[in-house]
């Protein structure tokens, strides 16, 4: 018996307005802007849309610090926009799935001005400490570096954030706050939008009585507020209390987890969440900034952390495999080749679309966008990666940003936000002012207008394997199973739904390889159905000659 549900046959497009379309030429993309380019979400052939935060922002963090969540931003456009968005979406059955982010809110938010100010009922709506003002309540480090706690004049007391200063923690121990939040939520259900990407979930539960931390872990504190004492409760109350009642779906962010952790969240026994992110990087150690040298990383490693994703929720919980977002560089330049860009590109895109899970594909990832060179600390636009720079700088972890440019280079959040290449004019099409944040140069090279109609590109690719996606429902409901978990380059797996099975070999490397097909697969039974090159023979043989960054699909 198959249980289906629309979200888990779904393909989701991730859009960060920001730097997507700009309608009105102030640089800064918006909903009338996305309103635009429905069409090209709808050739593209998603079935949903993941909207990051559109919601009224002071915007020091692109929005993730929101000051009403019941009301649009004004850099992006109004209510009335929106709505028109959304129904621009549903008039061509795509979905639309927003942000939810209630670890914080704004420190510009009415809850936090009163709370500062101490008055009832939102005194105990953020985490207060009284004290010193010269010593932090405890050594808690925030994500985005130094301390997690901010010294407030007004109410001379301390105030947490694991994020940005402008990013106050919700007091998720007081149910007033949870009232509230879910108030907000159904709000948007009620609006008839199909879900929520529940932003930083896994850190709403802080440790009783706020201890120290041990700083050899990591972000220091993380023990004491990653997957917390109540974590539990928190989710599956806010699943009970809005979502369960529609038929909306939930897909949580959730930094440095395991496959073990997802099953807690979205497993039987679980607080009723659909999926969550299988970030494969975070596993990796990519979670580990600042790390000032490049990650190292051996494909058996990554092929043992895609088998426990895969194979270890079987059964049991839906997973989203994602390989870029807002937060992650380019895919072709940190998992690919930028020197093998097309090929790499597509052989990541049959890896994507071909797991079990519902698979996220971010803006510009459909044409192969890569990251960006950034020549000065000016240039960039993350208040976390300048945060990080700065630190670096004043620990003497490295002296200037050319000592950081390497590695800035390879990971910053900003290679994901620069400005969506459309076309080959001015600004990639994207603005015809100044866009906020600098536009990669390759985009006379590199846009969806050079790749439309190419059969050749790596968008005339995206949209092959989606469509086959939606054909083939082994690629969604079969069962999943990895192959020579030890070759140094060559991902190879089953999926099997029936007597359906597909069969995925990619070469993960710039060299040629050969692997022999794994006993048990009946080579004569399976054909060629999609490959990233032209000259694949169309048929299985027992030993495979592949190519460098070689994709295929083989189906019985
Ligand atoms: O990111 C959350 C985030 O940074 C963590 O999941 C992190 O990856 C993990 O804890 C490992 O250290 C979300 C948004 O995606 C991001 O853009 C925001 O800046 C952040 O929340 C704050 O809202």
């Amino acid at each position: 018996r198959i249980d289906r549900e629309w979200w888990k046959e779904a393909v989701v497009y991730q859009i960060y307005p920001k730097s997507f379309s700009d309608s009105d030429g102030d640089g800064i993309g918006d909903i009338p802007g996305i309103v635009e380019k429905v069409d090209y979400l709808d050739e593209l052939g998603v079935d949903a849309v993941w909207l990051s935060p559109v919601y009224q922002s002071p915007q020091a963090d692109n929005g993730y610090d929101i000051s009403d969540y019941r009301a649009i931003d004004d850099q992006y456009g109004s209510m009335a926009d929106f709505d028109e968005l959304l129904s621009a979406l549903h008039d061509r059955d795509i979905r639309l799935v927003m942000d939810l982010v209630v670890n914080h809110t704004s420190d510009e938010h009415e809850w936090f001005k009163r709370s500062r100010r101490g008055e009832e009922p939102y005194d105990e709506y953020y985490y207060w400490r009284e004290g010193d003002p010269e010593t932090p309540p405890n050594n808690w480090e925030s994500i985005f570096g130094g301390s997690a706690w901010s010294y407030d004049d007004e109410r001379e007391a301390w105030y947490l954030h694991l994020f940005h200063e402008k990013q106050p923690d919700l007091n998720w121990r007081n149910p007033a706050v949870r009232e509230a939040v879910y108030d907000m939520v159904n709000w948007w259900l009620e609006k008839g939008i199909d879900g929520f990407r529940l932003d930083a979930v896994n850190l709403l539960s802080k440790a009783e009585g706020l201890p120290d931390g041990d700083p050899a872990k990591g972000i220091t504190g993380r023990e004491h507020f990653f997957n917390g004492p109540a974590i539990h409760t928190y989710l599956g109350e806010l699943h009970d209390r809005t979502v369960d009642r529609y038929d909306a779906m939930t897909v949580a962010e959730m930094g440095g987890i395991t496959h073990e952790h997802a099953l807690a969240y979205c497993g039987e026994d679980g607080d009723g969440i659909d999926m969550v992110f299988q970030f494969l990087r975070d596993e990796l150690g990519g979670e580990d900034d600042p790390a000032w040298e490049p990650l190292e990383w051996t494909l058996p490693e990554l092929t043992s952390i895609v088998t426990d994703w895969q194979t270890g929720l079987a059964g049991e919980a839906w997973v989203a495999p994602v390989l870029e977002n807002h937060d992650q560089p380019r895919s072709v330049s940190w998992w690919g080749s930028e020197a093998a860009r097309r090929e790499s590109a597509t052989m990541l895109a049959t890896f994507l679309l071909t797991m079990r899970g519902t698979p996220f594909v971010y803006q510009g990832q459909e044409l192969g966008m890569t990251n960006t060179d950034f020549e000065s600390l000016e240039e960039l636009g993350d208040p976390a990666t300048k945060h990080r720079v700065e630190n670096a700088i004043a620990n003497g972890d490295v002296e200037s940003f050319a000592d950081a440019k390497r590695v800035i280079n390879l990971t910053s959040r900003d290679h994901a936000r620069t400005p969506m290449q459309w076309s080959a004019d001015a600004n990639a099409g994207f603005t015809d002012g100044e866009p906020w944040l600098k536009v990669n140069e390759n985009y006379p090279e590199i846009n969806a207008a050079a790749q439309r109609g190419d059969p050749d590109s790596v968008r005339a690719y995206y949209q092959e394997l989606i469509a086959l996606r939606h054909d083939a429902e082994v690629l969604v409901y079969g069962d999943f199973e990895m192959h020579c978990p030890d070759h140094e380059s060559v991902l190879a797996y089953t999926r099997t739904l029936g007597d359906d099975r597909a069969l995925v070999v990619l070469n993960w490397s710039d060299d040629p390889t050969t692997i022999d097909v794994p006993p048990g697969v009946p080579v004569d039974e399976f054909g060629l159905t999609l490959a990233n090159r032209t000259d694949v023979p169309t048929t299985l043989d027992e030993r495979l000659a592949l190519e460098p960054w070689d994709g295929r699909v083989y189906l019985t």
